[in-house]
């Protein structure tokens, strides 16, 4: 095997992250996104062991549909977080760039400025790569971040599918991006989104954009009076920013310390951390669950199977599905 592919032993791993060694922690971060086996066994207990280490970081969540500007806004805000003395950790999950890279090239020139700080460590996700596992592996490259000393964890992720409700269930903060448009200002966005959001940043608030972001953000602003309020309490805020200029970035951070105070007060951040980690028990079942199923003799090929007659119409996706998990565990 080539020598990027080689592995260490979880103690190797485990030192390297505590030390704050981003070789290593790269490495480790390839080591929970694989599906081997071999590798499987050696990162569960590297998980094992960090997670004591693990829990201190702010978790945020920045999502918004493709062109909103998320990357943009990460490089220019990440700086001040760090001039604010963060040490910050980007994870950025595109599940549009498995075919083409061109997403995660994108985002790599567009965060040029972090790239090159020492406080900051960024991470593109090897998105669809494994079997329904890109939320797990986000958790847990998230998680190897914390024990390595990251204060500050910002997950991108694209504004559609799953992947959107699986961030949502990882991170403390989540921050809509939104773009004023022309007409009406809610056509195309997905309510479920815009109900999962802490605040929302109207972007690209600058130049000739202004006037028309500030209608957005009003007309958002009332949209979201409609909503039943989020069970904590919290009423989520929308704001207008600019990544050029660097507009509303004290706002959001201020948003962002008011929601922790908020969530610290009376004990609702340890209960949404207890959440999280509900959630990452269940992810894992299913992830687990899903494995197992693939892994039986003959199953890749049924599911090919049915996936064909699916698609002809000669059976229906549910029963498809009953055949298949009947086959595979005789229930
Ligand atoms: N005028 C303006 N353009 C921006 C701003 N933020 C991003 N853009 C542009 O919008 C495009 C998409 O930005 P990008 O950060 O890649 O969006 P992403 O797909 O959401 O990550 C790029 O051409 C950026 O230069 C902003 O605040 N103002
Ligand atoms: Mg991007």
């Amino acid at each position: 095997m080539p020598a990027k592919f080689s592995r260490l032993s979880a103690d190797d791993y485990f030192n390297g992250i505590r030390a704050g060694d981003r070789m290593i922690l790269s490495r480790a971060i390839t080591l929970v996104e694989s599906t081997l086996l071999t590798d499987k066994a050696i990162s569960d207990d590297l998980l094992e062991r960090i997670l004591p280490f693990t829990g201190q970081a702010r978790r945020i969540g920045i999502t918004g549909v493709p062109g909103v500007g998320k990357s943009t806004f990460i490089e220019r805000f990440g700086q001040l977080l760090v001039r604010e003395g963060e040490k910050l950790a980007i994870l950025t999950i595109d599940p549009t760039s498995s075919k083409s890279h061109g997403s995660i090239l994108g985002d790599k020139t567009r965060m040029d400025v972090l790239s090159k700080l020492e406080e900051v460590y960024i991470r593109p996700s090897a998105a669809g790569s494994a079997l329904g596992g890109v939320a797990n592996a986000t958790r847990e490259a998230m998680l190897l971040c914390e024990a390595a000393g990251f204060t500050t964890i910002l997950i991108e992720t694209v504004g559609v599918g799953q992947s959107e409700t699986s961030v949502r269930n990882m991170v403390d903060f989540f921050l809509l991006l939104m773009l004023a448009g022309a007409g009406d200002e809610l056509q195309g966005i997905k309510k479920g989104i815009m109900e999962m959001a802490d605040a929302i940043a109207i972007t690209k608030s600058d130049g000739a954009n202004i006037q028309e972001s500030e209608k957005a953000r009003i007309s958002y602003q009332n949209a979201l009076h409609l909503f039943p309020p989020d069970e904590s309490g919290w009423i989520t805020e929308v704001l207008t920013t600019s990544a050029l200029d660097g507009a509303g970035f004290e706002e959001i951070i201020g948003v962002i310390n008011r929601y922790y105070e908020h969530m610290e007060s009376s004990g609702r951040l340890s209960a949404l951390r207890n959440h999280q980690k509900i959630q990452w028990l269940n992810d894992l079942i299913d992830y687990l669950q899903r494995r197992q199923f693939l892994a039986t003799p003959g199953m890749k090929e049924a599911l090919k199977l049915q996936e064909q007659a699916v698609l002809k119409g000669t059976t229906s996706p549910y029963k498809a599905a009953r055949t298949l998990v009947e086959l595979a565990w005789n229930v």
